[in-house]
């Protein structure tokens, strides 16, 4: 029994992954060889590949150059955690260690009662379960564990943290936990434990320990729809309106015309537009006084972004077609005339927060879907 308990844990480690939305993607530049049939198979390919940045193809040998993702450190850098509590800059995640001893009940109530959202530890990534255990390891106080969030006390084996949500993706199990049980006593709340390496341990809930409470990373607001992978937020401007029109709208929500620098903004995009029964819409491009097309966020260079997607002929540099237009079935670009009225797409950084524009919101179309669903 204890052998086959032992074996499921190595299993479960070796399987145990970051719930998506919840992993560093930061990569270094890195060069892909596949195999292709033709140079516009491989550009196909390289569409089609996350950050696939440009190609090379080579007797039947296809070579994708794959750019180095932006990590999430950049991403956060603005995270700012409430006075007493230590930020994680890589998942903008919050946390507090409270010191004093309490059951599992009172650790959760303390941690509710901070506001904010603040709960029991409810750890869903490798980066934020390493960041605690780094601030425990160094705790001099040698407490013997201190409480997260999760319980199986509803349901044994059946592990939920307090929102309910269960606990899947990531874990971190000491070898041979959760036992279930120990001196006769139930063990059905979850810690950090210190002689099992910090890692994760199954405890009677009435064990009186210090606990560590945490404000997850903020989700978008309503409305607005998240790419978890760049933690950038989008909604959809149904209202027609000139180019100039759209973008200062997207502003009024603290917000941007889209830009569509990565293929995986690409393939997010297309996602996000499918079920749209608009074909064109406006997107952050324009000639800028010089004559070149740049991103309308920063008037970086379009031609010096790792992804673009003009159609064939474009853009053409005719007079009167200065903003950008994507065209939703195949989303390819087109230089258009920026007088011409169309639905437009804006995109803010999760941290940044919605204007509270009351005029804008009128205009917005709710866009539901189905985010990506959870997977291991
Ligand atoms: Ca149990
Ligand atoms: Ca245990």
């Amino acid at each position: 029994m204890r052998f086959i308990i032992l074996a499921l844990s190595i299993l479960v480690s070796v399987l145990a992954k970051d719930e998506p939305g919840c992993q560093d993607r930061s990569s270094p530049a890195r060069k892909i060889m596949v195999e292709a049939l033709s140079n516009d198979d491989c550009e196909e390919k390289c569409l089609n590949t996350l950050d696939c940045k440009s190609f090379q193809f080579r007797k039947f040998k296809c070579v994708l150059y794959i750019a180095g993702s932006e990590s999430k450190q950049e991403v956060n850098k603005g995270v700012k955690c409430n006075d007493g509590w230590i930020g994680n800059p890589i998942t903008g995640s919050c946390f507090m260690i409270v010191r004093e001893a309490m059951d599992w009940k009172t650790a959760r109530n303390k941690c509710r009662s901070f506001g904010f959202g603040s709960q029991l530890a409810k750890i869903r990534c490798s980066l934020d379960n390493r960041f605690v255990k780094d601030v425990l390891a160094k705790d001099t106080l040698k407490n013997v564990g201190y409480w997260m969030g999760g319980t199986d006390f509803y349901h044994a084996g059946n592990w939920v943290w307090t929102d309910g949500s269960p606990v899947s993706c990531f874990t971190d199990w000491h070898e041979g936990e959760p036992f279930g049980s120990w001196n006769g006593k139930n063990e059905d709340c979850l810690a950090w434990w210190r002689s099992k390496n910090w890692e994760w341990n199954d405890v009677n809930c009435e064990t009186k320990i210090p606990a560590v409470c945490m404000i997850p990373v903020k989700k978008c607001e309503e409305g607005w729809t998240l790419n978890p992978t760049s933690g950038t937020c989008y909604i959809i401007l149904s209202k027609k309106q000139d180019w100039k029109t759209a973008r200062q709208n997207c502003v009024m929500l603290n917000s941007e015309l889209i830009s569509l620098r990565t293929s995986q903004e690409y393939l997010f995009v297309k996602d996000f537009l499918n079920p749209s029964d608009e074909e064109n819409f406006w997107i952050g491009g324009n000639v800028d006084n010089t004559g070149s097309w740049v991103w309308s966020s920063n008037k970086s260079p379009i031609s010096l972004a790792a992804y673009s997607n003009w159609s064939s002929g474009q853009p053409s540099y005719s007079k009167n077609e200065n903003c950008l237009k994507l065209r939703r079935s195949n989303m390819e670009w087109f230089g258009a005339n920026c007088g011409r009225e169309l639905p437009a797409v804006c995109a803010r950084s999760i941290l940044q927060k919605a204007s509270k524009s009351k005029l804008s919101l009128m205009h917005i179309k709710k866009l539901w879907f189905l985010l990506s669903k959870s997977k291991c």
